[in-house]
């Protein structure tokens, strides 16, 4: 059977870049069912059974847009074989917000930090293996736009789907502890519904009262109102709609990361302060 790649990220990170390098002109472009939203897959140059997806360029899993919809129902529902998460390294605390959520998602996933030839030029450090430390997964550095990196991505991407076909969805950073602590009842209540693996994604889902994955889920109002219950108790304690205190937490531990692991070059009016 075939080995499915999906390459997601935010809209202008470069993604129809690296996918044109990798594809060539095996490409496939047509629409996701019932909606206008443009469907773009391909076979990796030189490997027949290798299929890349181009998802679509997206900021977040929410339930929002279009794009954003197909995109996760891509993700829960086919369960590409990895992940190819494309990040604009020139741009990387904005970035790694839809990383955060594609790392809940129990899908392997490599991170391609793309555009290093400008991080280059403007003299920013990242460094890489702390954060790929941190995040839990392997990292390539690729200048899309010069074919630079974009091999020895897909090259990672192959040999970690080979290894292990999901990971650990508790991303090494800690929601607060009532978070945690509605999400371990929500966890609870759906662990015979869905995959193991996918159980924590569905679970943070719920907690911000996604209503699409609640049908989705089929729920019923029995659980419903037992969940909601946790979600009140929630959002009581900490003060806030369950929401934004997930945005909060994802944007919080992304500030830790970007603080600790890149180091902007200072300009001159900076030195001379
Ligand atoms: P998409 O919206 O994610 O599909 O992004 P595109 O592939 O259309 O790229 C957005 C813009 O960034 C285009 O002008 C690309 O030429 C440019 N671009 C893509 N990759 C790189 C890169 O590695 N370095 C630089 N400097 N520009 C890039
Ligand atoms: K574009």
């Amino acid at each position: 059977m075939a080995l499915k790649i999906a390459l997601a990220g935010n809209p202008n990170c470069g993604k129809s870049t690296l996918f044109n390098d990798l594809t060539g002109s095996t490409q496939y472009v047509g629409n996701w069912p019932g909606v206008t939203v443009e469907k773009k897959e391909g076979k990796l140059k030189g490997h027949k059974d290798v299929i890349i997806e181009d998802l679509p360029g997206i900021y977040s899993l929410s339930p929002y847009s279009p794009e954003e919809v197909v995109s996760r129902n891509y993700l829960i529902d086919e369960k590409p074989d990895i992940i190819l998460d494309i990040v604009d390294g020139s741009n990387l605390e904005r970035n790694l917000y839809l990383t955060t959520q594609l790392l809940e998602i129990g899908i392997p996933v490599v991170v391609a930090v793309n555009m290093m030839d400008v991080v280059e030029k403007t003299g920013t450090k990242i460094d890489l293996q702390a954060l790929s430390k941190e995040i839990g997964c392997e990292i390539v550095p690729i200048t899309a736009l010069h074919g630079q990196g974009t091999m020895e991505a897909v090259e990672k991407c192959l040999k970690v789907a080979e290894k292990s076909k999901e990971r650990d969805p508790r991303v090494p950073y800690v929601y607060d502890g009532p978070v945690e602590h509605a999400l371990a009842h929500i966890e609870e209540s759906i662990e015979n519904k869905v995959e193991d693996n996918q159980v924590r994604w569905y679970a943070v889902k719920l907690f911000e009262r996604d209503s699409l994955i609640a049908q989705k889920l089929n729920m019923d109002k029995q659980t419903m109102a037992h969940i909601e219950g946790h979600i009140k108790d929630c959002e009581k304690e900490l003060d806030d709609d369950t929401e934004s205190i997930i945005t909060n937490a994802r944007y919080d531990y992304i500030q830790r990361i970007v603080d600790r692991m890149v180091k902007k070059k200072q300009s001159k009016d900076q030195l001379t302060v």
